[in-house]
């Protein structure tokens, strides 16, 4: 028999279009195993055209799931909002990737790549991560230089939002 071990995995989920903090309290409801959730954060949009901020959060999951079967949890969160796809990196009522899953790296594009490319790169992402697993992030990251350069705003806990 093979074993179906327990790890450390964490997604990241942001909204920029609708009911923002609905989207993301649906979603995190219905994902399995969540441990932990990040506060929300409202963000500067990255990329992409001009469009509304986003709210952003990071969920950490105590999971068996492999990092596919979390890419079909994200795919399915984002078919349940309803997500259309139009404009690349455009607005979405959810977004939701796989950024990390302890021990595993997977290079498989445009499928799945974890960590998540661009994890250590945006502040929406890494001021929440820095929340729920501190010990992921590159050596000597600065979140607070962080969040207050790169337009990263902490709402509150998500239930409190909205
Ligand atoms: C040069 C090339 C500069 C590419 C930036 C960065 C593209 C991030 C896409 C880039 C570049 C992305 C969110 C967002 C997006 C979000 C906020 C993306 C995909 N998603 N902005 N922009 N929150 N604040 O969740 O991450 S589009
Ligand atoms: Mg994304
Ligand atoms: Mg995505």
């Amino acid at each position: 028999m093979s074993e179906r071990p327990r790890r450390r995995a964490l997604l990241a989920l942001g909204s920029n279009l609708g009911d923002r903090a609905a989207f993301l309290r649906d979603a995190v409801a219905a994902i399995p195993d969540v441990v932990d959730v990040s506060f929300t954060y409202e963000t500067d949009p990255v990329g992409g055209p001009d469009q509304q901020p986003f709210l952003n959060l990071v969920v950490m999951l105590d999971t068996d799931l492999t990092p596919y079967e979390l890419l079909e949890v994200c795919r399915a969160c984002e078919m349940a909002a309803a997500r259309e796809r139009e404009v690349r990196w455009g607005p979405r009522t959810l977004d939701v990737d796989v950024l990390w899953v302890d021990d595993e790296t997977i290079d498989d594009p445009p499928e799945l790549i974890v960590p998540h490319e661009r994890m250590f790169e945006r502040a929406f992402v890494l001021v929440p991560v820095a929340d729920v697993a501190p010990d992921v992030l590159p050596d000597g990251y600065d979140v607070v230089v962080a969040a207050d350069t790169e337009g990263v705003r902490r709402l509150g806990s998500l239930g409190d939002v909205g």
